[in-house]
């Protein structure tokens, strides 16, 4: 039943301003003009919840379960109102009642419960699989402190708890609770649920499990906490540090009590559904993202073994007919391995099962690449996933290639019917249709509003590539979203930024491979050619948004370096006409929400093989920016849909840096003494300039490790990204190109639907009714 002709939601929907007279009039006594925003937030909380609880659960015969340890959701009231059709008509209520909606979105506060690119893409993929009307459940972890808060303090990054949860949010508390045991302790976990509403159809489940007995008082300063008391700290952080073995540990705590849960609800659905366990595979299907809940694969046949009586060879056989997996990254340090000594500790009731897995392995194959547990001992977790999964997916065309190709060749040489390729895609609803009102209601004007339902309809806009006045209006709503990008940043970061000037955006995790250095460089470079008189044709204005990791030293040190970049630019008069430089704090979804829709170039700077897709590349696209990158991950697809002439690449191929790494012949040095340009942006890191304003420490840190290691060769693209980012700042003066190339890109985004991408993990991987 579509929600159309559902009944009492036509009811509420209706009366929409009657009812939510009436919830303010139920909760606070008040009308709605008299409400505060924040009291208006808490009436449209519940009234969309009303709106949801009429809608049509799915319930299919078969239901996909997406097991992450991230879903970076954002904030859920715009979305909500969107995907429920009841946006508009709420706006211009409260607009009659003199408030403003988006001074209302901004009394929620944001979910803490994702840090990047993977657990972004699990949120837009529980939209598309309930805008699909597919039976689809997302199982994760209630993080009360999440992932840290970033504050800059002395030009460093440091860390607080970021402490999100309220009394009254979306999230549901159920009577659900099991018994999670480990190894040496008991905890008892209790259900959250949050409702996921797809766009004009039905709902389906987040599921998100917390202790009863977590202790937030036990952070003390930042977020440091004693990593050993876990009945108390099991879901205080998303990623807590994990530099030392009870950091680790702690991580292991975390999966399992996220898979045991997983597994626990699961097979209770199973039963009260009265479906056959041997037949698991025809009604459920796990979609393991990366490697940490891969511990779903032996405590799932452990179950069956242990409580339900099936003897091995079954219970592996339809477990492996069950659970499939998500590669996101190439990155060896980033595929967890774990001393087996670790999981004896704290679950040692997977231990039999995980060496008879790889017993299996090692008796069939004598190739020391593919076994699970390895010479020294350490559990590679991708491997069970691989061997006892059926399906593997990379998330971007080159990414898979690279997986089958050479970092898990030994793997497709097996199973070469496991692999396929599912490129990422994000949802239009948040990244468009809630982020970008003005452009999207101008592209329904121009080109019917078909789009928002079939995304590939966007094609139809370049038709209109010759009409000066559809142009016009692009540049017209790029300019007002830049208007209010450099009020925001006015208010929350104190910069003053131009609007006329060309806004460089790079927004993602701050990770040596992404190479936000290699953007600091280019800064630098611009800053001396200012200095030496060499004036940009327009200013300019470089953008940054991005969380290191607490133990990473590194990064940490980018983020440092940015930080003094900006103080010594930003307030030098002979350049901060020309220049400006904002690293923002806190970078999260809320803000990517305002930065995306102002950006002109969105930069995609990683070392070619290393991004495994990317995701702000696709966003940014659809709100009409060009993207400057290298031929990695889905830029080589955003390549070969826009062409050439819309697109800017530069760099070394990811084939040359795979040569590279096979070789280890990669000297930056050699590239730093060949070049005076690179030599003198390098330099700069420890000048008199920089070391005035910043930590000698740091900057000498960072120094040495671009001379002496760079181990994502920043120093080998960075002459051909300087002239490269040179060519699209003076393209920018062609106002008549730039504007076409406005329109392409975004004409152009609509294969970048996570609607695409769920129907086609539905197609190959699911096979939900
Ligand atoms: C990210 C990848 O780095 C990014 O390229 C990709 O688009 C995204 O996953 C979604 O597939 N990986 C992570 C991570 O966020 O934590 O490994």
């Amino acid at each position: 039943m579509s929600k159309h002709t559902n009944m009492q939601r036509d009811v509420l929907v209706l009366n929409l301003e009657e009812q939510l007279e009436g919830i303010a009039d139920e909760k606070f006594g008040k009308t709605i003009k008299e409400c505060t925003d924040q009291e208006t937030y808490y009436i449209l909380l519940e009234m969309s919840s009303r709106l949801m609880d009429v809608a049509e659960v799915y319930n299919g015969e078969k239901k996909v379960y997406y097991i992450s340890m991230e879903f970076l959701i954002g904030k859920l009231l715009s979305n909500n109102l969107i995907n429920l059709r009841v946006y508009d008509r709420v706006k211009a209520i409260l607009e009659k009642n003199g408030k403003d909606l988006s001074k209302v979105e901004e009394c929620e506060p944001e979910p803490s419960l994702g840090n990047g690119g993977l657990g972004r893409l699990a949120a837009c993929f529980l939209d598309s699989i309930a805008t699909l009307g597919l039976a689809g459940e997302g199982i994760g972890l209630n993080y009360h402190f999440g992932l840290f808060k970033q504050v800059f303090k002395d030009h460093l990054q440091c860390a607080e708890k970021n402490d999100w949860i309220e009394e009254n949010s979306w999230l549901e508390k159920t009577d659900t609770t099991f018994e999670v045991a480990f190894g040496d302790k008991k905890v008892v976990s209790r259900l959250y649920n949050m409702n996921v509403v797809g766009y004009d159809t039905g709902v389906n489940k987040l599921r998100l499990f917390d202790i009863e007995s977590v202790d937030e008082s036990l952070v003390k300063k930042g977020i440091d906490f004693d990593k050993t008391k876990i009945d108390k700290n099991l879901t205080l952080f998303l990623y807590p540090d994990d530099s030392d073995e009870a950091g680790n540990l702690l991580r292991i705590y975390q999966e399992y009590f996220l898979v045991s849960n997983a597994a626990q609800l699961i097979l209770r659905e199973q039963k009260e559904r009265q479906y056959d366990l041997h037949e698991l595979h025809k009604h459920a299907v796990i979609q393991i993202n990366d490697t940490h809940p891969t511990m779903i694969i032996p405590e799932l046949i452990r179950i069956l073994v242990e409580e339900k009586a099936f003897n091995i060879d079954e219970a592996i056989n339809v477990v492996s007919k069950t659970c499939a997996y998500t590669n996101h990254t190439i990155l060896a340090e980033a595929l967890e391995t774990w001393p087996l000594k670790y999981l004896e500790k704290v679950v040692p009731q997977l231990v039999p099962y995980i060496k008879e897995l790889d017993k299996r392995i090692k008796a069939k194959y004598k190739n020391p690449k593919v076994q699970i547990i390895d010479k020294d001992k350490k559990v590679h977790m991708a491997f069970i996933d691989i061997h006892y999964g059926f399906s593997i997916n990379g998330v971007a065309a080159i990414h898979t290639d690279i997986l089958k190709d050479s970092e898990l060749n030994d793997f497709y040489k097996i199973y070469p019917e496991k692999f396929n390729n599912k490129t990422n895609g994000i949802t239009f609803r948040r990244w468009l249709l809630s982020c970008n009102h003005p452009l999207a209601d101008f592209l329904s004007e121009t080109i019917g509003d078909g789009f928002k339902k079939d995304a590939n309809k966007l094609e139809k806009l370049l038709e209109h590539i010759d009409n000066p006045e559809v142009l016009d209006k692009l540049e017209e709503i790029k300019m007002d979203k830049k208007k209010e990008l450099a009020s925001y940043l006015k208010d929350h970061e104190n910069v003053e930024v131009d609007p006329d000037s060309i806004f460089d955006i790079q927004v993602k995790r701050l990770h040596e491979y992404k190479r936000q250095q290699m953007n600091a460089l280019y800064i630098i470079h611009k800053y001396l050619e200012i200095k030496g008189g060499k004036k940009p044709v327009r200013p300019l204005t470089f953008i940054f948004g991005a969380k290191a990791a607490p133990a990473y030293v590194i990064a940490k040190d980018i983020i440092h370096l940015i930080l003094v970049l900006q103080e010594i630019i930003n307030n030098d008069p002979d350049v901060n006409k020309y220049m400006k430089v904002v690293m923002v704090e806190n970078y999260n979804v809320s803000y990517a929400e305002k930065l995306i829709p102002a950006c002109d170039v969105s930069e995609q700077i990683s070392l070619a093989s290393k991004e495994a897709s990317g995701t702000s590349n696709m966003k940014f696209m659809l709100n009409g920016a060009v993207t400057l990158g290298t031929d990695d991950g889905a830029n080589v697809e955003i390549h070969e849909l826009v062409g050439d002439d819309n697109i800017y690449i530069f760099g070394i191929s990811a084939d040359e840096v795979i040569k590279h790494y096979k070789k280890a012949d990669y000297v930056s040095k050699d590239y730093y003494k060949k070049s005076p340009v690179i030599k003198e942006a390098v330099d700069f890191i420890v000048s008199k300039e920089c070391l005035k304003v910043g930590h000698k420490e740091n900057l000498e840190r960072l120094y040495n490790e671009l001379l002496n290691k760079d181990w994502f060769m920043t120093l080998i693209d960075l002459e051909s990204y300087i002239a490269k980012k040179d060519e699209i700042f003076a393209d920018y003066e062609n106002r008549d190109k730039w504007k076409k190339m406005m329109l392409t890109n975004i004409a152009k985004a609509g294969y970048f639907s996570s609607d695409r991408t769920i129907a086609e993990y539905n197609r190959d991987i699911w096979h939900l009714g």
